[in-house]
């Protein structure tokens, strides 16, 4: 579709009002929220992310393209409320040490908040002490973490490793996810679960809790 098309350049060229006012005509249109998300801003996150690796974007560019990516989530982010249901569970999500992204992390957050999980957001580069602590004092049913680089994915298993250490490993379901990350390697951490975009995550995570869906 043309509108979507035009998103993800908007994104990929950081114009910030036309991204905004695109989300608006698409859902004016309409369309499908989850649609609006994957096929326009991800789909525009991705390209920035081509030209990153290929040498034609610096850190400068990606940031625009980030903050325009946040923007119009924001106008988008409502429509993921499921209404009427309410705290299905707590969920602890962060993103690990050494990692500053936080785009992905941040749109898994609204969308389980959209399905009715209460997130407490520890925000990025977050040490595996302060995950463990959040984890003693919140209760939570389910750890969530993010992770975009290949070098701060293996601090996912320290992360567990702490939570056994604790004793606290099996009072919580660890699900993993970012980029980089992959069932196979979620299963090699020993975490509970791993989800590939944020749509999926909420699946998993009413799964893991057992929740009735819907
Ligand atoms: C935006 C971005 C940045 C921004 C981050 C802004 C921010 N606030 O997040 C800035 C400019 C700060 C940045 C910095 C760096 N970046 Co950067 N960045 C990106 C970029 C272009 C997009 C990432 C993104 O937001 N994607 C969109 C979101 C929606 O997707 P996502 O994060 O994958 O999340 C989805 C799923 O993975 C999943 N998910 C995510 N988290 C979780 C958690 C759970 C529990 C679950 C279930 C699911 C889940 O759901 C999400 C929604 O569907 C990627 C390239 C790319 N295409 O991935 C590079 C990339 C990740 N960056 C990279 C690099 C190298 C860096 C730097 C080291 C660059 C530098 N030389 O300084 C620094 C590192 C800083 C640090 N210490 O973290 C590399 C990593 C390479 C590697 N193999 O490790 C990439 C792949 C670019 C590249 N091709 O080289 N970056």
């Amino acid at each position: 579709m043309h509108e979507l098309h035009l998103l993800s350049q908007a994104v990929l060229e950081g114009k910030e009002d036309e991204a905004r006012s695109l989300v608006q005509n698409l859902l004016a249109m309409n369309v499908n929220p989850s649609r609006i998300l994957n096929e326009g801003l991800i789909k525009g996150m991705d390209m920035v992310g081509e030209k990153f690796r290929a040498g034609e974007y610096y850190l400068p560019e990606v940031l625009l393209a980030s903050k325009v990516m946040h923007s119009a989530f924001d106008i988008l982010k409502s429509r993921f409320v499921d209404v009427g249901i309410r705290t299905r569970g707590k969920v602890v999500m962060g993103t690990v040490k050494g990692d500053l992204h936080d785009i992905g992390k941040n749109i898994v957050i609204a969308m389980l908040e959209g399905a009715g999980f209460d997130v407490v957001d520890l925000g990025v580069d977050v040490d595996s002490r302060t995950f463990v602590e959040n984890v003693q004092e919140i209760e939570p049913h389910v750890l969530g973490m993010s992770a975009l680089l290949t070098t701060t994915m293996p601090y996912m298993k320290e992360v567990i490793e702490e939570l056994e250490r604790e004793g606290l490993r099996k009072r919580v379901k660890v699900i993993v996810g970012g980029a980089p990350v992959n069932e196979r390697f979620a299963m090699e951490i020993g975490a509970d679960g791993y989800a590939e975009d944020a749509g999926e995550a909420v699946q998993l995570v009413r799964k893991l809790l057992d929740v009735e869906v819907g």
